[in-house]
């Protein structure tokens, strides 16, 4: 079923919600953004999340990865800080108290890009969403994680919470096959954001992004050129940044979908498939640009 509100995004729409910078404006204020992201073999998703915020203007960047990825993430651009999760494998063990601290003074906080479908990474996301008091982005394994143990999303967790899921995670999410899902994209979506209340983000061409209230916005930037691992790790790291920049979780995704589909178009006026995830982070900034002019 088509939701009563549906909306296109103009690229007016995503200019409005632009944060605004002014001349004044320092790290401090522009949003500290917290990653949680990558294991062995799925470093590179936590790279990609890490440069989407940073190119996505979070003021300041953190990422946290287990102690076996640090060690292959030293491609990891300068200005994101690292934290090691003292773990002697994987995300195992991370305790509360530790993550407790690593929330401390972050204005938003990603989880999920490679953390792996495991005890450890269910273990994460439970403490996570119980201690979390700003917004929160949930993707991939995080998502995979929660289609496991649906129960997550009843009990405490942040009052704004943003979940990314392409069709795949979305069929593991709701138990629909991914046929039925992209046979009613915009009700299905809208359907899960009202029920769990939450915004709810469809990934592939034309995302949908879903409110709580019923909203229901589509997206028309992007390209095929996009259909490349990694694109949706960018995203993820994009909408915490617009977070932490203080925007509301329905204009953060509504904004970080229309920069990140405009980005991968940029890239691909010099070649319409092969650019790859990594040149539509660094092309955000020409985004955002191409929108203030
Ligand atoms: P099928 O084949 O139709 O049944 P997964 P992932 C479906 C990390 N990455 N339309 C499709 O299912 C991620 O962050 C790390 C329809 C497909 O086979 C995750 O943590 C990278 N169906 C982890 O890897 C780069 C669609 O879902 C299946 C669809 C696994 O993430 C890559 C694949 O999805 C990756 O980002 C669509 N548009 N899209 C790195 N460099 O470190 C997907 N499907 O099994 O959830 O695996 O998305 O690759
Ligand atoms: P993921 O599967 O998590 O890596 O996410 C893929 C990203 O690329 C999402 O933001 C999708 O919306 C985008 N994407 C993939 N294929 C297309 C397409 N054919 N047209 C537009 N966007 C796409
Ligand atoms: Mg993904």
């Amino acid at each position: 079923a088509v939701p009563a509100r549906l909306c296109l995004v103009e690229a007016a729409d995503a200019q409005a919600l632009l944060p605004r910078r002014t001349s004044d404006s320092h790290k401090g204020v522009c949003g500290h953004s917290l990653l949680l992201a990558g294991m062995s073999g799925t470093c590179g998703a936590a790279r990609l999340c890490a440069e989407g915020a940073l190119r996505g203007g979070s003021g300041l960047v953190t990422l946290a990865a287990p102690a076996i990825a640090q060690a292959q993430l030293t491609a990891l651009a300068a200005e994101v800080m690292t934290f090691t999760v003292p773990a002697s494998k994987d995300w195992e063990p991370f305790d509360g108290d530790q993550l407790s601290g690593l929330l401390a003074g972050k204005n938003a906080v990603a989880v999920g890009p490679g953390i792996g479908w495991t005890p450890a990474s269910g273990l994460l996301l439970k403490r996570l969403l119980g201690c979390c008091h700003v917004p929160l982005v949930v993707d991939a394994d995080g998502l995979n994680v929660l289609s496991q143990r649906p129960e997550l999303l009843q009990g405490s967790r942040p009052a704004a919470l943003v979940l990314t899921p392409h069709p795949g995670e979305m069929a593991r999410l709701t138990g629909l096959t991914v046929a039925q899902i992209q046979q009613d994209r915009c009700g299905v979506a809208s359907a899960f954001a009202r029920r769990h209340q939450l915004v709810l983000v469809l990934k592939g061409a034309r995302t949908v992004i879903a409110a709580a209230d019923g909203r229901v916005w589509l997206n028309g930037t992007g390209n095929a050129g996009m259909a490349s691992g990694g694109m949706g790790d960018v995203l993820t790291g994009l909408v915490a940044a617009l977070l932490a920049q203080g925007l509301a979780p329905f204009e953060a995704a509504v904004l970080a979908v229309y920069l990140h589909g405009a980005a991968a178009d940029l890239c691909a006026t010099t070649g319409a498939v092969g650019y790859g995830a990594m040149a539509v982070a660094r092309a955000l900034p020409q985004a955002r640009q191409n929108l203030q002019t």
